[in-house]
């Protein structure tokens, strides 16, 4: 149903909390859920196998399997993949955040690190989310968490794309984060970092929107005038990781509840399609057994497009129907 050229991604699930549940790596082993990948989507983000604490758990070890898998699947069924990430304050290996290492150090292993990893990937990953969820929500870097902010401070950003356009000059780089779909304070700081960053020659080609949201706040109305501002200065978007957490308190979901998610997405794609430069649309989890949501917020769930055994929910039609009428 998709337009020519508009891309529908889904997480590839495994690593991070799947580690923790009582099923075994859903990517490698639950063969409906892989024929549901290969035959509703055409990209693929791999959830944790791209993430430093997944791919490098040790300081002269890198761990590909996983990833590897998925970008061979992904080429099989002629879909793109997104890479998922470099720079994060979130998932890093114990080895990395114990080292103590001195800012020399810290830089080198960065720099180690993304020409290993992008370069692995060159001409297979297309889109790379370089930094991930730099801002807080006042649109200030989040110097403590982050260790590449805290140690090496906010210019390693500009380094981190530079490598990553070294390592694959043909990749489309990328921020993102999330509570950035509407115009806040946070969006505009990224609006206003990859305007500052172009300006003096780091090659950031785009931003993208996660698209976590919850049935508990309201739509963000304004994502499409938010997308269209990067759009009117010469960036591209994505959408990168929707869901739509539906408030449970221990029970399921009504119809009501289910049509008003269905809702939030068809939103959501509307205002990816209605920017230029906005060419893919990803959800976070595929059904609500292999979601994160359940595990981070226990009063909340179902924030997936399928049923637990695949069926396609409200939200899976009213996406179809978004893009069926889409022009573009
Ligand atoms: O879905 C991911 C989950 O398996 C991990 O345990 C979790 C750890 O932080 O990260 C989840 O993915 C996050 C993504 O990488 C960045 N944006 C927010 C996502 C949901 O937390």
């Amino acid at each position: 149903m998709a337009p020519r050229g508009f891309a529908i991604g889904a997480a590839a699930a495994g690593g991070g909390h799947h580690l923790e549940q009582d099923y075994p790596d859903p990517f490698t082993f639950d063969h409906t859920y892989r024929g549901v990948l290969a035959e509703h989507f055409s990209s693929l983000t791999p959830e944790n196998q791209l993430k430093w604490e997944f791919v490098h758990p040790e300081r002269h070890k890198y761990n590909f399997g996983p990833a590897d898998a998925i970008v061979r699947f992904a080429q099989r069924h002629g879909q793109k993949v997104r890479g998922h990430t470099l720079l994060w304050h979130s998932q890093n290996p114990a080895w990395l955040n114990e080292g103590n290492f001195s800012a020399e150090e810290l830089r080198k292993i960065l720099k180690e690190h993304i020409f290993t990893v992008v370069g692995r990937y060159r001409g297979k990953i297309h889109q790379w989310d370089v930094a991930n969820e730099i801002f807080d929500g006042d649109g200030n870097y989040r110097t403590s968490e982050n260790i590449w902010l805290r140690t090496l401070g906010p210019g390693i950003i500009a380094d981190a794309f530079r490598w990553a356009h070294q390592a694959d000059p043909k990749a489309k780089l990328f921020l993102n984060d999330f509570g950035a779909e509407g115009v806040n304070a946070r969006s505009t700081a990224y609006l206003n970092l990859v305007k500052e960053l172009r300006a003096v020659g780091v090659p950031v080609h785009g931003f993208g929107v996660q698209g976590h949201l919850s049935l508990a706040f309201s739509f963000p109305s304004d994502m499409a005038a938010n997308l269209k501002r990067f759009d009117d200065a010469g960036f591209e978007t994505a959408v990168t990781e929707v869901d739509v957490r539906i408030p449970l308190n221990g029970g399921t979901a009504t119809e009501e509840q289910l049509r008003t998610q269905a809702d939030y997405y068809r939103q959501a794609v509307e205002a990816c399609l209605s920017v230029r430069g906005c060419t893919s649309f990803t959800v976070w989890g595929t059904t609500n057994r292999y979601s994160w949501v359940p595990v981070f917020f226990p009063n909340e769930g179902e924030a997936t497009i399928f049923t637990d055994d695949f069926r396609p929910k409200p939200a899976y039609t009213a996406l179809q129907t978004a893009l069926a009428k889409a022009r573009r």
